[in-house]
Parts: structure tokens; C-alpha cells; sequence
């Protein structure tokens, strides 16, 4: 990294300066982060993933905010693991729609080392192959499990901290943050990169989402991949009568997440819906740069590939390569 920039990219960061960079004017706010993200990345230039469930519902975690937990009555049908070529079809798809990273996630509480994980790594390795990044989301992992992903050609793996640690608790009852931080630690250990974000208007207080992007941005080497996500009400979980979030509280999030982590890729995730082509601008102006494409998040709808690829088309907006920061060895 060039010397006059080294500076920016720091790991303790503290309360009082988070603060500070939280809660100055808006437009103030957008401006620093739009200066940081133009010199650490191409303005315009955003990426495009897809997501895809391999396994749905019927997870024994807890979650408030999830439509898959089996202690919430949504209208969510459990389905068993994929098949390999029906993922490999998906994965063909996103490509051709041109998606350059393809995120499978399952409603596991974690990894078990059985015959589904030996499928999980079968389906990395061929996608992989196609010239995608590969991202996986499933619960929690084991320094060993982490290990065999990256040996099968995993390039990212999510595993989302969602709020403050205080108000973690609030949120979900069956596992804690130190479980949370572990996995991550695994993944890290493991040479995966690392994709770790939250969710907004769960009932949260700022104060929480400035813990939450401390705790991110202070982590010894930042998270490569920040998601920030708008809750997705959902009927039937405890969160389904919260209120939408407000595009200023995205922009907000995601301009302080672009300053604190000026080189990590910062991902409009879930309820982009609700927002507007004026508002997702502004997101891409405060430092946004990623994006799930397609007609589906997990199980909550996202606007189609035709509406993202008239959405790019009116800012000027470019996709982003694959592998751009790093071609990592495509494994035997
Ligand atoms: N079971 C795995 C886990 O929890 O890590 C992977 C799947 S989980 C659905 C992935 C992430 O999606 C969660 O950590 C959460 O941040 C986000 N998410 C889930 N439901 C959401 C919702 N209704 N609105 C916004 N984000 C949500
Ligand atoms: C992330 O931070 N957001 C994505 C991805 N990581 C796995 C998931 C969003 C899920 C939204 C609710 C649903 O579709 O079920
Ligand atoms: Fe399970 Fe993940 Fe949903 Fe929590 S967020 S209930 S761990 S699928």
C-alpha cells in the first residue's frame, strides 16, 4: 500500500472517534467516505454476487430476524440439502447474468462432518472451477472444516456478527458472540477471506451499530467483505412488526463502515427492495460497492437481474472482475 495512505487503514479506532465520524452532518459524512472510497477503489465499480440457498429452514438456531429458525412460524418450507447439478445449474446462471461471485448458504446451526459437507465441497470445487468466487454461509465451523473449504477452493466465507455484542443476546438465545468470533477466527486461520457485517432496524440503538463496526473494524486484519443489511420484517418472527429502515440509517452505516475499513468491499445486502434507484445511489456514493443480484436473497425477494442491469446502466456503474485482489491457485 502506498505510504500516504497507510494511515487510513487502522485497527484501533476508538469509541469517541467512531462517534465523530457517525454522527457529523449527513452530507458531510458522504462526502469522507466518498473521498476514501475513491482512493482505495475504482468509483463506479461494483460488485455483483449471487445467493443461493442449498439448504432451507428448519434450523434449531434461534435468530429473531430469521424466516428459517425452527422456533419461528413462518411461511418457509424446510428443504433438504441440493443437489450438486441443480446448484451447478444456479452457479451457470449467475455467471451468465453476470454475477462474478456465487454465495451458497444453509440453515445449519454448524458444519457436521458428514456426507452433505463432502456434497458442500464438491459443489465449491466445480464453481470454482467455472471461474467464479465462491462464498459459503453455514453456521458454525471448525479450525479443520475452515481448512478443508479452503482446500476444496472456497474464496470467502459469511458469517455475519449482525449487532453489538450487549445487544447480541436480544437477538439470539442459542449460541453467543464469542461462538461467533471463534468461527470467524477459524476462517481467518484457514486463509479464507472473511465476510462479516450485520443487519440495521432489528431495535437497535446507534450506539449498538457503532459497537458492531468497531468490534469489525478493529478486528486484527479487517473483514474483506462487510455486508449491511436492512432487517427484512418477516411474518412470524419476533421482528416481523418492526419498522422499515430508513435509507438515512443505511447510509449512515455504510459511510462509517467505508471509513473505518477503507479497503474492504462494502455490500448493500438485504432490503434493497424497499430502496429506491435515488437512494441505492446514495449508498454507491457513500461507499458501497457490492451488491446480491437476482430475483432472491435466501428466502426474501430482491429486485430481478433486469432491474439491476437498468439500475447500472442509468449511474454508469461497472461490475467488478473476479478475483481482483488476488487469483488464488485453482485447487487439484
Ligand atoms: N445459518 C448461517 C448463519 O446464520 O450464519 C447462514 C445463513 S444466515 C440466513 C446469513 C445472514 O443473513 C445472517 O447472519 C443475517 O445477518 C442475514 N439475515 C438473515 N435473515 C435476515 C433478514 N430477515 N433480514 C436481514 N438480514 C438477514
Ligand atoms: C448477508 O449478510 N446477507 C445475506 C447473506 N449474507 C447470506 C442474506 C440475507 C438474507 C435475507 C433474508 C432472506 O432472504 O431470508
Ligand atoms: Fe439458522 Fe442462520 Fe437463520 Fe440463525 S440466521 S436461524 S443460524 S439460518
Amino acid at each position: 500500500m502506498h505510504d500516504s495512505v497507510e494511515p487510513l487503514i487502522r485497527h484501533d479506532w476508538t469509541r469517541a472517534e467512531i462517534e465523530a465520524i457517525y454522527y457529523q452532518p449527513l452530507l458531510d459524512l458522504i462526502f469522507q467516505a466518498a473521498t476514501i472510497h475513491r482512493k482505495f477503489h475504482i468509483p463506479g465499480e461494483v460488485q455483483v454476487c449471487t445467493l443461493l440457498s442449498i439448504k432451507t429452514g428448519g434450523c434449531p438456531e434461534d435468530c429473531a430476524y430469521c424466516s428459517q429458525s425452527v422456533h419461528h412460524h413462518t411461511s418457509v418450507k424446510p428443504k433438504p440439502l441440493m443437489h450438486k447439478e441443480e446448484v451447478l445449474q444456479a452457479a451457470r446462471n449467475a455467471k451468465e447474468n453476470g454475477s462474478t461471485r456465487f454465495c451458497m448458504g444453509a440453515a445449519w446451526r454448524e458444519v457436521r462432518n458428514n456426507r452433505d459437507f463432502d456434497r458442500v465441497l464438491e459443489m465449491i470445487r466445480e464453481i470454482r472451477a467455472m471461474g467464479l468466487e465462491v462464498c459459503c454461509t453455514l453456521g458454525m465451523l471448525t479450525e479443520e472444516q475452515a481448512k478443508r473449504l479452503h482446500d476444496a477452493g472456497l474464496y470467502a466465507y459469511n458469517h455475519n456478527l449482525d449487532t453489538s455484542a450487549t445487544y447480541y443476546g436480544e437477538i439470539i438465545h442459542t449460541r453467543t458472540y464469542a461462538d461467533r468470533l471463534r468461527t470467524l477466527e477459524h476462517v481467518r486461520k484457514a486463509g479464507v477471506t472473511v465476510c462479516c457485517g450485520g443487519i440495521i432496524g432489528m431495535g437497535e440503538t446507534h450506539d449498538d451499530r457503532i459497537d458492531l463496526l468497531q468490534t469489525l473494524a478493529n478486528m486484527p486484519q479487517h473483514p474483506e467483505s462487510v455486508p449491511i443489511n436492512a432487517l427484512v420484517a418477516i411474518e412470524g418472527t419476533p421482528l416481523e412488526n418492526q419498522p422499515p429502515v430508513e435509507i438515512w440509517d443505511m447510509v449512515r452505516m455504510i459511510a462509517t463502515a467505508r471509513i473505518l475499513m477503507p479497503t474492504s468491499m462494502v455490500r448493500l445486502s438485504a432490503g434493497r427492495l424497499q430502496y429506491t434507484a435515488a437512494e441505492q445511489a446514495l449508498c454507491f456514493l457513500a461507499g458501497a460497492n457490492s451488491i446480491f443480484s437476482g430475483e432472491k436473497l435466501l428466502t426474501t425477494p430482491n429486485p430481478g437481474v433486469d432491474a439491476d442491469k437498468a439500475l447500472f446502466e442509468l449511474l454508469g456503474l461497472k461490475p467488478r472482475p473476479a478475483f481482483k485482489d488476488h487469483l488464488p491457485e485453482v485447487p487439484a
